[in-house]
């Protein structure tokens, strides 16, 4: 029956605004499995052998959004290998693509119990991750990427967001206050998805 069906928890918000982060923290208290599909793209495009590798580094240095065979995949193999049941897929689905894609590989396979929705100003985003630029070698985090991923934001994975929204599955987390701050909403959102 559906009730054992693996949950997921969709992870959202523009690049800098804390989900990877927060990802982690929710790790340490919570059961679930933290997937980025962000995380996932930039290993598939460094491993020997990858036939996607460039056409990834080449959406990423974009901005742009990978083809949502290439991401689901990458899920769906990360979901089995881990053996376990619940998980929080950070950074995906962007766009109408990404979600189609899911429902058609993983519609009857899992449950979507909610989505985080990690809410920021697009100053504040743009500023950690320029900041984090500094160390992090990550290809997208220059100004120039960057105008195009906060587009690609706005145009493609807001509306996605919203038809979330629209159907009451969305907890808006404000990603703009500390650290600290926003897992404690994070904590309260979760136990109100459970
Ligand atoms: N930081 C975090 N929280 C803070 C706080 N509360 N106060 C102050 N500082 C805070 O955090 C970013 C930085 O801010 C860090 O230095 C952190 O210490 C600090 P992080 O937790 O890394 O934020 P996150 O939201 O995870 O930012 P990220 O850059 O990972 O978000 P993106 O969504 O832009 O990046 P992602 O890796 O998901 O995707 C990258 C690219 O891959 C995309 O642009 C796209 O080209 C491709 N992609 C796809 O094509 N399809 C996908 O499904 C996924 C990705
Ligand atoms: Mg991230």
């Amino acid at each position: 029956s559906s009730a054992k069906l693996p949950n997921v928890i969709f992870v959202l918000g523009g690049p800098g605004a804390g989900k990877g982060t927060q990802c982690l923290k929710i790790v340490q208290n919570f059961g679930y499995v933290h997937l980025s599909a962000g995380d996932l793209l930039r290993a598939e495009r460094q491993r020997p052998g990858s036939k996607v590798g460039e056409q990834i580094e080449d959406h990423i240095r974009k901005g742009t959004i990978v083809p949502v065979e290439i991401t689901c995949s990458l899920l769906e193999n990360a979901m089995i290998e881990s053996g376990k049941e619940t998980f929080l897929i950070d950074g995906f689905p962007r766009n109408k693509d990404n979600l189609d894609g899911w429902n058609r590989q993983m519609g009857d396979k899992t449950i979507v119990k909610g989505v985080l929705f990690f809410e920021c100003s697009e100053e504040i985003c743009v500023n950690r991750c320029l900041e984090r630029g500094k160390q992090s070698g990550r290809s997208d985090d220059n100004e120039e990427t960057l105008k195009k991923r906060i587009n690609t934001y706005n145009e493609s994975t807001l509306p996605i967001i919203q038809y979330f929204d629209k159907i009451n599955m969305v907890k808006r987390i404000d990603a703009s206050k500390s650290e600290e701050q926003v897992y404690d909403e994070v904590q309260s959102a979760l136990n109100e998805i459970k």
